[in-house]
């Protein structure tokens, strides 16, 4: 990381939410990318004194925040090399966000791909699952890892091809880690649906699921899914509370056991965005991820891993803890993705730019790919930020309208991807 995490502790303690639990609208809120100029602390200690919500850690070059309607004028004064994200935050994510309530399908119908042109509830995901799993019942199953601190389900899809169920290297793929970035769930729902649908008429999709058990885990972090849903669209973490602190919530990027003990990739702190627990592994959500990813580890073993997240529009490979190292597969690694890359620029011309997450991003201790890589000995462990890059606008607020194109340039994406590797 180009600079310490905790840097960011006076911006974040800004971002507490109060106890009364009232919705925050974001109405007048306006967000910016400020440029860092190399010198994120010297911006960091200009907006002391501000109430910002941090957007990014990445702030080597840039500093994506929120700022709120009463210190807008302040921040103007401030003088700082900016451009708009959101001219009005609130008014965007009434715009743009569409919700739609999902209507489900009579018995065994695939649903409608409608679906993809808004976002929607957690029911209505689970639902719209259930519906398509019910739709191809020869070769997928619903399963659970278990339950979040509040007791939703972590849900998955499980789908297998010709060689039966469960006869393949897993191809293993997490949603909604963080809680603010619903693309995500949309992303992975869209790729199961074309697995699903084409594997009768696309030689090419059959070949790849005849190959590979795929694990498709929509909402890693369903509690924090619904409270951004319910009070605060900007939520990062999961919801577990601490008798250490009155903050809410631990980082699902920062407590996997794996090198959580290194230094300077997270927080310690539990008001912090980045708070990585009191121990390796200490939250109910990682809990049971790391049973359930050793149970693929240990039957056909994991071939692909990826840990989808936005934005920015990266595609990042092993290691995040450590900058100046690299998995001896990494020349393999850094092929794949720069064909990744070119694949999914192919559709609309989006451009992803690919990495060793450590050097490419920041550092991160306990993020989920190094415990695929280190752990559970994946082949390919990699984190995808979708759209948008953040300069173009949206951040995590990604128009409705967006969600069928990033779709769509993924699964174009992961067709070459699980046919080259
Ligand atoms: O910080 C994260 O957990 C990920 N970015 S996000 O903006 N979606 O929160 C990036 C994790 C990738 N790993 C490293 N950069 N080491
Ligand atoms: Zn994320």
């Amino acid at each position: 990381m180009k600079l310490s995490v905790i840097l960011l502790a006076p911006l974040v303690l800004a971002t507490a939410v109060p106890k009364q639990e009232r919705k925050i609208t974001y109405d007048g809120y306006k967000a910016f990318r400020i440029s860092t100029e190399h010198d994120a602390a010297a911006v960091k200690e200009k907006l002391a004194g501000l109430s910002v919500v941090p957007f990014n850690f990445n702030t080597e070059e840039h500093l994506d925040i929120a700022i709120a309607p009463e210190d807008i004028t302040a921040f103007e004064a401030l003088n700082l090399t900016a451009e708009v994200m959101h001219e009005d935050l609130g008014a965007d994510i009434a715009k743009h966000e569409t919700f739609s309530a999902y209507e489900g399908v009579t018995a065994q119908a695939i649903p409608s791909l409608t679906w993809f042109n808004s976002y929607h509830a957690y029911a209505d995901h689970m639902q719209f699952f259930n519906d398509l799993q019910g739709a191809f019942t020869q070769n997928s199953e619903i399963f659970t890892v278990g339950n979040s601190g509040q007791g939703r389900s972590i849900f998955g899809i499980h789908l297998w091809g010709s060689g039966g169920k469960g006869s393949k290297p897993a191809v293993y793929f997490h949603g909604t880690v963080h809680a603010r970035e619903w693309i995500t769930a949309k992303v992975v729902e869209y790729i199961t649906y074309n697995l699903l649908v084409q594997y009768s008429n696309n030689t090419a999709v059959k070949t790849v699921l005849d190959s590979y058990d795929f694990y498709i885990i929509p909402f890693v972090n369903p509690d924090g899914f619904v409270y951004t849903q319910t009070t605060n669209r900007l939520w990062r973490k999961n919801r577990q509370t601490r008798t250490s602190s009155s903050c809410v919530g631990t980082d699902m990027n920062r407590n996997w056991p794996y090198k959580w003990e290194v230094t300077g990739g997270a927080s310690t702190d539990p008001c912090d965005e980045t708070y990585k627990g009191q121990a390796a592994g200490d939250t109910t959500e990682i809990k049971a991820l790391v049973a359930f990813t050793q149970t693929l580890k240990n039957s056909k073993g994991i071939k692909l891993f990826i840990d989808w997240h936005s934005y920015g529009q990266y595609i990042l490979t092993p290691w995040g803890y450590d900058c100046s190292l690299k998995p001896a597969n990494h020349a393999r690694q850094a092929s794949l993705a720069s064909g990744l890359a070119t694949r999914i620029a192919q559709s609309y011309g989006t451009r992803f730019t690919t990495g060793q997450a450590c050097a490419a991003l920041y550092a991160t201790t306990g993020d989920s790919t190094d415990y695929l890589t280190g752990a559970a000995l994946a082949e390919f462990a990699w984190t995808i930020e979708l759209r948008p890059t953040g300069s173009s606008g949206g951040g995590f607020v990604l128009p409705a309208a967006q969600i069928l194109a990033s779709a769509i340039e993924q699964w174009e994406g992961m067709k070459y991807l699980l046919a080259a590797m």
